[in-house]
């Protein structure tokens, strides 16, 4: 089981280094995604959504037209976790 513990600066960092465009932002894992229409982001969105349900760990998002916007952050801990980054790792392997 993923450990609930907040992650420290450092580790926020180092992992960090091993994902593609996600950074922090107030405190929280951050990304924006472009899609061609809005019926790709929202089929994306989709996605995202079973990833939420499976882990019982829920993005903060959000959506104009084409543009999705995650951030992710445990709340409950008041932090980011490991919980976040598996979170961000799932959601990155469901684009090309
Ligand atoms: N999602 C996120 N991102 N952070 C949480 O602390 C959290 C969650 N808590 N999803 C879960 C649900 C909690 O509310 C339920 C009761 O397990």
């Amino acid at each position: 089981m993923t450990e609930r513990r907040k992650l420290s600066e450092q580790e926020i960092a180092s992992r960090l280094d091993s994902l593609h465009g996600w950074s922090t932002v107030n405190g929280k894992l951050h990304k924006e995604f472009k899609f061609e229409d809005f019926k790709r982001a929202f089929g994306f969105m989709a996605s995202v959504a079973l990833i939420a349900e499976s882990m019982d760990h829920h993005p903060d998002w959000k959506n104009v037209y084409n543009r999705v916007t995650i951030d992710l952050m445990t709340h409950d801990l008041g932090g980011i976790s490991a919980l976040d980054f598996e979170f961000a790792s799932k959601v990155d392997r469901l684009l090309p």
